[in-house]
């Protein structure tokens, strides 16, 4: 039996997401799709040749009974209000990040989840699964390098569109370290601060492009990392974890090494997508197996609340350029 899946955003990820699930993954086909652009989510139906039924809204689409479980791939502001409308029909929900824009959207989202007494919420945060990030993770936990001191990280991204605003680079885009470095460190942030360097001249309008967010762990870990997302040269994760006894880096993902016209050269990915395919694959088929076996799991509503508490502490501090405490109330047992 296939799970029956309703996609609420017909958007780039939402796009690629309902490619996977329909022609990828085991275990699921897409019988429903909205989104406010409803000839886009009809051509997207056309096109992925889908049997998809499409619906006036993302509440009309959760009602449903064809569907059973729901992925949200809207806009960040639209999150909460359709998790909260899955939670609220006892439907399993995946959402992209961010759970909700702010801390307090998804302390609701967290709240209802204990109200409603089962996990039924996966976070989008799909760096957890993925190979390189497992491996460190491996290394980091076997005590090889032994206790971790500090981590120097980089998000880079080759350009961004006229629409991005300076606090993006923390909500939209260092929201995925924010949640991957807990993981890893199995660590939570107690202050955070955010330094803006000379602004490059490639970065539009008020766009302040790059920062350097600085964050301190409870356990004493100082991690920085550089968001540049006009680095023009391609998409660039790094993360070097800087042990007492050694140094761990995430890998660079596979690509053939070329020695040519007096070069040693490999090739940069130019985007996200490409970057993390396999992790998106990865996350998704944990989503459907995990919802056919009667237990949501990955990153929970606690982990995405987590990272928005962080986000917040990073903009305040973006704005003050102060030391700014996190403070992340106590875990719940229900969140393990
Ligand atoms: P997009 O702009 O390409 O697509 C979003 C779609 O949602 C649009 O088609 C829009 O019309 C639709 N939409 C907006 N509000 C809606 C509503 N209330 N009801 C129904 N449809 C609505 O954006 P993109 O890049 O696909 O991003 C979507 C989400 O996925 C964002 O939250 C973003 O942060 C996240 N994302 C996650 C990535 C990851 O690496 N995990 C990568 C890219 C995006
Ligand atoms: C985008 O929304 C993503 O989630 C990508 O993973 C990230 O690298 C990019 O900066 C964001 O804009």
């Amino acid at each position: 039996m296939s799970l029956q899946l309703g996609v609420i955003g017909t958007g780039a990820i939402g796009q690629d997401h309902i490619r996977r699930c329909s022609q990828t993954l085991q275990g699921s086909r897409v019988v429903a799709v909205t989104d406010i652009d409803r000839q886009q989510a009809a051509r997207v139906v056309d096109d992925l040749q889908l049997q998809a039924e499409v619906h006036a809204d993302g509440h009309a689409l959760i009602r449903s009974p064809q569907v059973q479980a729901v992925l949200v791939t809207s806009w960040g502001p639209s999150h909460e209000e359709f998790v909260l409308a899955a939670i609220a029909a006892g439907k399993p929900v995946f959402c992209e990040k961010p759970l909700a824009v702010t801390a307090e959207g998804c302390r609701r989202i967290v709240e209802a989840e204990l109200a409603h007494g089962k996990r039924l919420v996966q976070v989008g945060f799909m760096r957890p699964y993925d190979a390189g990030y497992q491996a460190l993770k491996a290394v980091v936990d076997s005590g090889r390098i032994g206790t971790p001191l500090m981590l120097h990280c980089a998000h880079r991204n080759p350009r961004v569109g006229p629409n991005y605003k300076t606090d993006m680079a923390i909500t939209d885009t260092l929201i995925h370290e924010l949640d991957v470095l807990r993981w890893l460190l199995d660590d939570d942030y107690v202050s955070v601060q955010v330094l803006f360097p000379r602004v490059s001249s490639k970065a539009h309008g008020q766009l302040r492009d790059p920062q350097i967010v600085l964050l301190e762990t409870a356990r004493g870990v100082r991690i920085d990392v550089e968001i540049f997302v006009n680095c023009q040269y391609g998409y660039d994760i790094q993360c070097e974890v800087v042990g007492e006894s050694g140094i761990a880096r995430l890998p660079e993902p596979p690509q053939v090494q070329l020695r040519s016209a007096a070069n040693l050269s490999s090739a940069i990915l130019m985007d996200w997508k490409e970057r993390f395919i396999a992790a998106y694959d990865v996350e998704l088929q944990a989503f459907i197996d995990a919802v056919a076996a009667g237990q949501v799991g990955g990153p929970s509503a606690w982990d995405g609340l987590a990272a928005a508490v962080a986000a917040d502490a990073c903009i305040q501090a973006q704005q003050s350029g102060a030391i700014v405490p996190v403070h992340l109330p106590p875990r719940p047992a229900f969140y393990g």
